[in-house]
């Protein structure tokens, strides 16, 4: 569904509202993920970020790096805060601002998921963002329920035994108007979505796959690479789901036919967090693949059988 075709296009190209000299790490998923979100979203911005790597890098005094209203806020609190903040500027008038949560996945497929459930149900009109790096980067790499089987951190030294939380999926379990994934190898199509869900009346999902260089032992500069190889191997899917009616976007819209989806070796062996996997657990990720795509498949076989119905 990319609409922006060319990068050269895209409206404040020349501008940053998450300025230069912050104090992220070089590569890092989620400074890539919020410029561009940012450049969709434009200056009209508040944002809400509960206690996470960006709650840090975004100033440490007399430093400050975002150019519009930013909340830094409680580790549980992202999307009662946002709540809070949107139904304050209405009461005001004022109803042309974006009022977006950007946090962590352990800040919402943890400790903040009860804040967002409700927030969902509720119907509150925020986008909430999870930039998922797969664990609690900010505090020395702990695991999340979103880190992957076989992952070690610091408090799963010998690799995560359970598998990752599917949050994307619980969200589209509220019936709200718009979820997507997204990734820092496809900034377009991350545009894309933010244009869209800036317009979505509701609560909008955003779940976005962002590399950590120190906390998944890759070099800086292997980030995005890493980021297109997930999508190359069906690890991380792209699609949206607007209301209700589910669709593959970007590169993802290729791989329904299993065999076009690369092996996953490559993807682990370059990346140090996946040391110690172990060759029953590299299974329980290919299991985790196919679980993902099988959902996908309902999702698909489902609409066929909407539209076929009179
Ligand atoms: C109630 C509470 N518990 C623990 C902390 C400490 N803490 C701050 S950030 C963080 C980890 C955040 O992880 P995530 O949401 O994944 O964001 P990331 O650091 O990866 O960017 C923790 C445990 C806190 N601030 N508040
Ligand atoms: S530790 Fe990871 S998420 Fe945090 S600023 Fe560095 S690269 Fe980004
Ligand atoms: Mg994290």
């Amino acid at each position: 569904m990319t609409n922006m075709k060319d990068v050269k296009t895209i409206p404040y190209r020349d501008r940053e509202f998450f300025l230069q000299g912050n104090a992220t790490c070089a590569g890092c998923g989620l400074d890539l993920s919020l410029r561009w979100a940012l450049k969709a979203l434009g200056p009209k911005t508040v944002l809400v970020t509960p206690a996470s790597c960006l709650n840090v890098v975004i100033g440490i005094w007399p430093k400050a790096a975002p150019d519009f209203p930013f909340i830094n806020m409680v580790f549980a609190g992202g999307a009662s805060a946002a709540t809070g903040v949107y139904h304050g500027l209405k009461a005001r008038g004022i109803e042309d601002y974006t009022v977006m949560t950007y946090a962590g996945d352990g800040g919402t497929t943890d400790i903040g998921i009860q804040a967002l459930s409700g927030a969902a149900e509720r119907g509150t009109n925020i986008i909430y963002v999870c930039y998922d790096n797969e664990a609690y980067m900010n505090t020395g790499i702990q695991r999340s329920s979103s880190t992957p089987v076989g992952v070690m951190t610091t408090t799963t030294p010998f690799g995560k035994t359970e598998q990752k939380k599917n949050l994307p999926a619980i969200m589209a379990a509220h019936n709200i108007p718009y979820v997507a994934t997204a990734s820092v190898a496809d900034p377009l199509d991350l545009y894309d979505k933010f244009k869209k869900a800036k317009d979505i009346k509701g609560l909008k999902y955003i779940h976005i796959y962002a590399p950590c260089p120190p906390g998944w032992r890759i070099p800086s500069e292997k980030s995005v690479e890493v980021a297109k190889m997930a999508i190359d191997n069906g690890m991380w899917i792209l699609y949206e789901i607007e209301d209700g009616i589910f669709r593959l976007t970007g590169k993802s819209k290729r791989l329904t036919d299993p065999k076009k989806r690369k092996p996953i070796h490559d993807y682990l062996k370059i990346q140090g967090r996946f040391r110690l996997v172990k060759e029953e657990q590299i299974k329980e990720l290919e299991q985790y693949r196919d679980y993902l795509w099988n959902q996908v498949e309902k999702e698909l076989l489902y609409q066929q059988m909407e539209e076929k119905t009179p």
